[in-house]
């Protein structure tokens, strides 16, 4: 059995789960208090001191911390250790605003390279793989990270980073990569290159490991279906440490958090309440075992449910739905919430490829919502009545998903800007913030 597959912690019954939480959070926040004053003063505000979190239960007492305070601590307010024994950093792309800094110890390298490692370990991946990383390097966690995991797995690691799809697939026949690490949309694209080149049957991938961006369940089998392979979820975030926050098992039922590191809590995004069980609402994480940026109560943004139910697989960390869209992201169309991921199984339920983009303006105070979507080469032979009449039809399907009224244009073949890394599928033009 592979090392990274750690049944005595990704099985461990949930009273010990429980019981490492409750040890690794208290001295956290003590030490989170003592060296960082940013967070010291939150709590003070708050009037809650160290002593009085002696356990998961008390969690709830903890002020949050959100994107807009990593910004105003930019970039060293936050960090838990001297400057000198940190050893990296990674940051977000910007943007929607000032980059968002994240810092690592080697401690703490070490642990997200572990996180890494169970998710390969997860998907299938052993010394024997070729694990084949074109998420980008540098900055961004994507490559940084699964790289990481790969080393630690010891399978041969392939650093492509995005981009140059013809050395990409060059490399994948001929060193015979079997895992693919990259953005499901990259994927998609990948699997679209591969075919036109008619190489399908010269790869030899068996396993995808696709995050960083919201993907639907109908993408998920596209890809599958066009490259022959298992394509799995993986999750994470900058500021929590990178991708293998979460990752999905054999089951691909939601991906197990690794909760000997960081504890989620779901709540109302409006009102900061923690939700019960099995509600929908934000993700929230405390850190518990980093030492640089242990984050206390980060508000990701990103809706979703946990699941604490028995996994076939055996693992007892708890489970997170795919994000079904973020708090801030998610567009207010004439009143209406309108999640990107809707309108994407709507396309992908239709036979559209997932290559569409979402635009929204604003018109004599009204709004309007147009979504772009690409035809497949054999629809674009279609006489124009035709097309029309699939407009029509993808206007009825939008409306009875989203409940508004959408304007719909299918475009030709390729003719939306492909992206190496996270797609940019939504344009908002109405200068709302
Ligand atoms: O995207 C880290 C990552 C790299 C995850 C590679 C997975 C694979 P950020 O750039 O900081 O970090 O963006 C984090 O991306 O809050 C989610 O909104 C979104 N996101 C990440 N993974 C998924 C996923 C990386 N599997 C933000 N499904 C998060 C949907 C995802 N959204």
């Amino acid at each position: 059995m592979e090392r990274y597959y750690q049944p005595e912690i990704e099985c461990a019954s949930r009273e010990q789960i429980r019981a490492w939480q409750n040890e690794r959070l208290v001295p956290t926040v003590k030490r989170v208090y003592e060296n960082v004053p940013y967070y010291r003063n939150l709590m003070k505000e708050k009037g809650v001191e160290p002593g009085d979190i002696r356990s998961v239960d008390d969690l709830h007492k903890l002020p949050f911390l959100t994107k807009e305070d990593l910004r105003k601590a930019y970039p060293y307010g936050l960090l838990a250790v001297p400057l000198h024994d940190c050893v990296r950093i990674q940051s977000t792309s910007g943007t929607t605003g000032r980059r968002v800094v994240a810092f690592y110890t080697q401690h703490d390298i070490d642990l997200w390279d572990e996180c890494c490692a169970r998710a390969l370990v997860a998907a299938g991946a052993t010394k024997d793989d070729v694990v084949h990383v074109c998420y980008g390097y540098g900055l961004f966690t994507g490559g940084p990270g699964l790289n990481g995991g790969s080393h630690k797995l010891g399978s041969l690691t392939l650093p492509m980073s995005s981009g140059n799809t013809d050395r990409q697939i060059q490399f994948m026949t001929d060193l015979g990569s079997t895992i693919l690490c990259c953005t499901p949309s990259y994927a998609a694209y990948l699997a679209e290159s591969i075919i036109e080149r008619g190489l399908r049957d010269q790869i030899k991938l068996k396993a995808g490991i696709f995050g960083a961006e919201a993907w639907s369940e109908e993408m998920r089998q596209d890809i599958q279906n066009k490259l022959g392979i298992t394509a799995y979820d993986i999750y994470g975030l900058t500021e929590i440490s990178g991708p293998g926050v979460s990752f999905e098992c054999s089951d691909q039922h939601g991906m197990h958090i690794n909760e000997d590191n960081f504890i989620p809590e779901i709540i109302d995004p409006k009102t900061g309440e923690v939700l019960p069980e099995g509600s929908v609402g934000e993700l929230v994480f405390t850190c518990i075992t980093k030492d640089a940026f242990p984050l206390l109560r980060y508000r990701t943004r990103d809706i979703c449910v946990l699941n604490y139910e028995k996994c076939p697989c055996g693992r007892t960390h708890v489970r997170m739905s795919k994000p079904m869209g973020r708090s801030d992201d998610m567009l207010i169309v004439k009143g209406v919430n309108v999640f990107p991921s809707q309108i994407e199984t709507v396309l992908l339920n239709k036979g559209y490829p997932a290559n569409y983009q979402i635009i929204v303006t604003r018109e004599n105070n009204s709004d309007r919502l147009e979504v772009q979507v690409e035809m497949t080469p054999e629809m674009f032979s279609d006489n124009l009545a035709k097309v029309s009449a699939r407009e029509k039809e993808l206007v009825d399907a939008l409306k009875a998903m989203l409940g508004i009224y959408t304007v719909v244009k299918l475009v030709a073949p390729k003719s939306i800007v492909r992206s190496e890394g996270k797609a940019v599928r939504v344009i908002d033009k109405r200068n709302l913030y």
